[in-house]
């Protein structure tokens, strides 16, 4: 048994979907996914950029707003078997029609209907600008986010490869969002470097990090989250699974915490790497003796930096 109830604040919707799931789709589509999986029917990558591509092309199967509440219903009730009550998914119009706001807000609406018929648990989506597809995409997409903002797209964010582009070039994206009154977060520190999380901070005025984690390697960063009250959603089996860190021991999110800085824990995009939220717990608590305190300690943050209405943060605290 791990520590429950859990809260998740990073999870990417396509991302979640299991292999079986996805098969299945392409079957009844007459789709061939070749380069997907592998023999022994995982998703098959070597590196993150190998990574990203496998996930765009599985994503390609879901096509119609059904598609996508299918896929919500799949995931939230494999999130309640984990014990999860509360999951924020990151969801991208980039897939769900291209970004147009007509279409977008039918996908938005097949899948806030789908989450809300699942028992147990409650979800809010953060629209996803990917990085790697530039400013100009992401302009369109904050639009979508700005236009749908409300009790189900709580937030906005960028996801994508860190190697392309700087967070100041989506600094319009961010102001469209912001001037919505979404919540903010990005992706940094995971392939990039410390730098990385301060521009995410100075340029975009995220109150949360996707990741973050190398914030680490700068003793004055470090300080500077924790005095702060920055709230770092960390996925230690994702940095392991991509090779950031060769194993949970030798992960930071245990110098990060006692550091005072705030963090999560989620799995980002578990069947792509072979994780669960009940395989986290279960990792912090053999390798760093996680005990019931610090589990307490680590929703109490997550429901504290959920993007959500204060009603529903206080049936999370
Ligand atoms: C990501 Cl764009 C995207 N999708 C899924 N997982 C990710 N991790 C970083 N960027
Ligand atoms: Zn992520």
């Amino acid at each position: 048994m791990t520590f429950d109830p859990k809260i998740e604040l990073h999870l990417h919707l396509e991302g979640a979907a299991p292999p079986e799931f996805v098969g299945r789709l392409a079957d009844e589509k007459k789709m061939r996914l070749d380069g997907v999986f592998n023999e022994a029917g995982s998703y098959d990558y070597k590196d993150f950029e190998g990574f990203l591509q496998v996930y765009e092309r599985a994503t390609e199967v879901l096509k119609t707003p059904e598609d996508y509440a299918r896929l919500t219903r799949a995931v939230l009730e494999h999130s309640v078997e984990q014990g999860v009550i509360y999951t924020e998914a990151f969801l991208s119009p980039d897939f769900c029609g291209g970004r147009d706001l007509t279409a977008w807000r039918e996908y938005m609406h097949a899948m806030q209907e789908a989450a809300g018929a699942v028992p147990g648990i409650e979800m809010r989506g953060i629209v996803t600008c990917i990085r790697h597809f530039g400013p100009d995409k992401a302009r369109e997409t904050a639009r979508c986010a700005a236009e749908t903002a409300g009790d189900f797209i709580t937030g906005f964010g960028i996801g994508g490869n860190e190697g392309l582009f700087a967070p100041g070039d989506f600094v319009w994206a961010y102001d469209c969002a912001r001037e919505a009154g979404l919540g903010l977060t990005a992706h940094a520190g995971e392939f990039g470097g410390p730098e990385s999380v301060r521009s995410a901070l100075d340029d975009l005025g995220v109150s949360r990090i996707g990741h973050g984690v190398r914030a680490v390697e700068d003793e004055a960063l470090i300080d500077r989250l924790a005095e702060d009250g920055i709230v770092l959603e960390v996925c230690p089996g994702s940095n392991v699974a991509l090779g950031v860190y060769a194993n949970i021991a030798a992960h930071p999110i245990e110098k990060l915490r006692e550091r005072g800085v705030k963090v999560t824990v989620s799995t980002d995009d578990p069947p792509f790497f072979h994780t669960t939220m009940r395989e986290e717990y279960e990792a912090l608590e053999r390798t760093f003796g996680w005990d019931g305190e610090a589990f307490r300690q680590i929703n109490r943050t997550a429901a504290e930096a959920a993007f959500c209405d204060d009603a529903t943060r206080a049936d999370l605290l």
